[in-house]
């Protein structure tokens, strides 16, 4: 059954047929603009638009192509983060992943529409995109998620195919890795890391998703931020959306993506609210020189905001026809 039914079906019986316009007034995106609004607001310059962590140019331009084809917020953060997992020579998502101690490629991945739907995937092995099974956890489960051989198993039976993640590549650098075996979260991957993508569609709906091999050599079993709604990513349709990179550890403590909404929700624009969600994180944290973490957010409006602990955190952003690259601002000025 698919989960949107299940869900209404409980509803139904257990909350009954009184309340069951409110219940499903959420199918309908209550909180889409219609044209008069927009035309009013100005806001047709701000959207469509796509915003992901890191320069991730070939992932924002699919996205964007998909969003100018009127699809959804949600069909462009699916297709453009799988540029991101198909691409074998990032290290830090999909296929080409950095595995961990053991030599295992395990990825973390989740999506989240503009219903306020879920659907998350972790310490999944050999499948190339992680992005994709979330979605279906998300649309074709009862569940939001599926972790380890029990999402493998769900991939398999929804016709995803067995892939060796591991590139030549990166089983050399854990071969290097394993000489010293020292454990040092590293701080921007090349400029090219985990992505966290926000987009909104043409009628002003948001979605995200999040997709990541994790940490390079974490332990085995080890789950970050990324699939873990409000850390990672979190998304409200009336607010705005964030979503998370670098040390997923802290994220979680700090349930960043959700206190960045939160703060939006409070009056405070994207970039203060990532400012704020950054200084929560180092006001704990005496020895945060040695980790990043970098946010985005976007609001209803479609303004945008971004910041990190460390300089070298970018971002991609594809808005009026431009797909650019922009360096964060950071709070390590030393
Ligand atoms: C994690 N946040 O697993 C991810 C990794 C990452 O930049 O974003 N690296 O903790």
């Amino acid at each position: 059954m698919k989960r949107r039914k299940f869900i209404q079906n409980a509803s139904l019986s257990t909350i009954g047929i009184a309340v069951g316009s409110s219940v499903f007034a959420s199918e309908n995106n209550i909180s889409s603009f219609t044209s008069e609004e927009k035309k009013n607001e100005n806001l047709s310059e701000n959207f469509p638009l796509v915003i992901a962590t890191w320069n991730v140019n070939d992932s924002t331009a699919e996205a964007w192509r998909v969003l100018q084809e009127g699809k959804s917020a949600l069909d462009a953060v699916e297709k453009g983060c799988m540029i991101e997992e198909a691409n074998a020579e990032g290290q830090s998502v999909g296929i080409g992943g950095l595995p961990d101690r053991d030599g295992n490629v395990t990825l973390d991945a989740c999506i989240m529409d503009s219903n306020g739907n879920y659907g998350a995937v972790v310490y999944l092995q050999n499948i190339v995109h992680p992005i994709s099974v979330a979605r279906k956890v998300m649309e074709d489960t009862p569940h939001v998620i599926l972790a380890g051989k029990g999402a493998e198993q769900f991939a398999y039976s929804e016709g995803f195919e067995k892939t060796n993640l591991l590139t030549e590549n990166s089983k050399k650098a854990w071969e290097k890795w394993k000489k010293t075996s020292q454990y040092k979260p590293i701080i921007n991957i090349e400029n090219h890391d985990t992505i966290g993508m926000l987009a909104i569609d043409k009628d002003g709906n948001i979605s995200g998703g999040c997709t990541t091999s994790g940490l390079a050599y974490k332990m085995a079993g080890r789950v970050g931020d990324s699939p873990i709604i409000g850390s990672g990513l979190f998304i409200d349709n009336e607010i705005g959306g964030a979503t998370a990179t670098g040390l997923g550890e802290e994220v979680l403590k700090t349930v960043g993506s959700f206190l960045i909404v939160e703060l939006m929700r409070q009056g405070k624009t994207p970039q203060e609210a990532c400012e704020e969600a950054i200084g929560r994180i180092v006001k704990k944290n005496p020895d945060f020189k040695d980790f990043q973490v970098g946010y985005i957010a976007v609001n209803k409006k479609g303004e945008t905001g971004y910041y990190s602990i460390h300089d070298g955190f970018w971002v991609t952003k594809y808005q009026n026809d431009k797909n650019e690259n922009f360096p964060s601002d950071f709070y390590n000025k030393k």
